[in-house]
């Protein structure tokens, strides 16, 4: 799907949507399969994860995508992923283009071609490798799958040429934005660019060009305001000889101050959902229509936020989160590194500052993307791994100091690495994760264990004062499963999980929001929870997997249709 930015005068090279495809799950590794003279048995979509497929559901090994597209001169080309899962290689005319191990990453390889017919092809593998992809493992608490995730798109690539524009909103009140250019290929120390907003016209600029970059401070013309009740958003338009680029913006401000979050000045009450980009026939490759379709359920019911867990964002949802006023939590993707070992190792470092950096040059334009997050429960209450959370936390805060920035810890009382984040945020399962004693009723569990969590967080030098939120809060129910004894798993208990969670949460004032785990039901990898996750699912969907709505839904609309 297409998203912005859009570069207009881009030649875009036309890819089918429908790719020959072939799947081995012979042993050999992904660096030493011998990709050409295969005979393709399959015809698969692109964007799509070919084990969500009836034929290759549940299967590991490599599947390897092959389309041709025409070149009519001698071109620099550039490739877009938008993100593909585990590893892959890319080749063209047999030449290997790139390689990534990098899943949910969005990313781009450079390429030339002759005149004349090409073969693309793409080797993706869904074996897990704790070694060389330690960031997506197979005891994460969501399907691995395998394929090319999200948009794929094949251009022209000008010699001098745009990267991204970014636009920062430096006063929301009188909408004076500054633009920061971030220029690509035979960059001159000086340049012209013409710039307009919206309808208006090409005013030029002289811009010196230091580091790839040059900036200016400009008023937009008939600014407006970007909020959920109001998400009003506006066009850039940038051109300069050879290239063009239109990037979408929204004015508005987020920042923390005390226990608050602030959004234009005003106090913001975050309610909502976690959601993974899952829907069981399409793995992790959701189509734009389920995408809206995620958007218009969760509004219905009054939500205003997304956390988008636990890796980056499909910009195309981004785009319609900016269209549609919600607002979004984006993380990079780790989950569950609680040992110093995995946290301080270097190749998952350094998969951490990848995944972070291109998440964040990606969505930086993105008015709805109003926190950053990093290292979903991972090892916070050790002294060595403090640095870990310290570097990635400068990082966040080099390529983007507009935002505040989050991670998710989970329930214990030990953490020590809070003094890196600007909003505290804690995943928390009381009233399920805990009691099995028959005396006593865990529901009663959920307001005292909140309350103690925030008195443990007042305490506690690093996180005293700053906002608090719920990172993830919830109980599984199986769709259309009811009982009169409210007993575990049924909608009955999970509805009333809720109302207790909405209640406690709308009422105290010290909670700046709520991300309820979760959404929709989401496929799970099975290593290490095979008798807690009935169905191969995480069943603490609001929705089951093909959004039909459970009782839970109800109590949501009650307590945030009115909020
Ligand atoms: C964790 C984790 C989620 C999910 C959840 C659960 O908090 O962050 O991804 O696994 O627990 O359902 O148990």
């Amino acid at each position: 799907m297409t998203h912005y930015p859009f570069f207009m005068t881009r030649r875009k090279i036309e890819v089918p949507e429908i790719w020959d495809f072939v799947f081995t799950d012979s042993q050999v590794s992904l660096d030493e399969i011998e990709l050409s003279g295969l005979r393709y048995t399959d015809h698969l979509p692109v964007p799509g994860c070919y084990d969500a497929c009836e034929k290759f559901a549940g299967k590991k090994g490599i599947g390897v995508y092959r389309t041709f597209f025409h070149s009519s001169s001698h071109e620099a080309l550039r490739l877009s992923v938008g993100a593909m899962g585990l590893a892959c290689r890319i080749l063209c005319d047999a030449r290997e283009i790139g390689t990534s191990r990098l899943p949910f990453t969005p990313m781009k390889f450079d390429f030339n071609v002759e005149p004349g017919r090409h073969e693309l092809l793409i080797a993706v593998d869904n074996r897990c490798d704790d070694k060389n992809i330690p960031q997506f493992q197979l005891n994460c608490d969501f399907y691995v799958y395998g394929g090319i995730y999200r948009s794929l798109e094949l251009m022209e690539q000008p010699g001098f040429r745009f990267e991204r524009v970014t636009v920062r909103t430096l006063d929301y009140e009188n909408g004076t934005v500054e633009l920061i250019f971030r220029f690509g290929g035979d960059i001159p120390a000086e340049t012209v660019v013409e710039v307009a907003f919206d309808q208006g016209g090409f005013k030029n600029f002289e811009l010196a060009v230091s580091e790839s970059e040059a900036r200016l401070q400009l008023h937009v013309p008939g600014h407006k305001t970007w909020s959920p009740e109001q998400p009003d958003l506006h066009l850039l338009y940038c051109r300069m000889p050879g290239d063009a680029i239109c990037e979408r913006f929204g004015i508005r401000e987020i920042r923390v101050e005390g226990p608050h979050i602030l959004l234009n000045g005003k106090n913001l009450k975050l309610l909502g959902f976690n959601r993974h980009e899952h829907h069981p026939d399409f793995g992790y490759a959701v189509p734009g229509a389920v995408q809206v379709n995620d958007l218009m359920l969760m509004k219905d019911l009054g939500c205003n936020f997304i956390r988008g867990s636990h890796y980056p964002q499909d910009q195309s949802f981004l785009d319609r989160c900016d269209e549609c006023g919600m607002l979004v939590w984006e993380e990079g993707l780790a989950w569950g590194k609680n040992t110093p070992e995995q946290l301080l190792d270097p190749v998952f470092l350094k998969s951490q500052e990848e995944n972070i950096t291109a998440m964040i040059r990606e969505s930086i334009n993105h008015p709805s993307v109003i926190l950053w997050g990093f290292l979903n429960e991972c090892a916070s209450w050790f002294e060595e791994t403090r640095p870990c959370y310290e570097k990635l936390a400068a990082l966040v805060r080099r390529l983007d100091p507009a935002r505040p920035l989050s991670f998710a810890v989970v329930q214990s009382r030990n953490h020590r690495v809070f003094e890196y984040a600007d909003v505290v945020a804690m995943n928390c399962y009381p009233g399920w994760y805990d009691t099995e004693d028959e005396n006593i009723r865990p529901l009663d569990n959920i307001r005292p264990f909140i309350e103690d969590t925030l008195d443990y967080l007042a305490n506690d030098p690093g996180s005293r004062g700053k906002p608090f939120i719920i990172s993830e809060i919830g109980a599984a129910a199986i769709y259309g499963w009811h009982d009169r004894f409210h007993a575990r798993w049924t909608e009955e208990y999970q509805a009333d999980f809720h109302h207790e969670v909405c209640r406690t949460v709308c009422e105290n004032e010290r909670i700046a929001g709520v991300a309820l785990w979760m959404f929709c039901d989401t496929r799970t990898g099975m290593q290490g929870r095979i008798l807690s996750r009935p169905r191969g699912y995480n069943n603490k969907g609001v929705f089951d997997e093909y959004r039909r709505p459970k009782e839970a839904s109800k109590t949501m609309r009650s307590f945030w249709g009115n909020a």
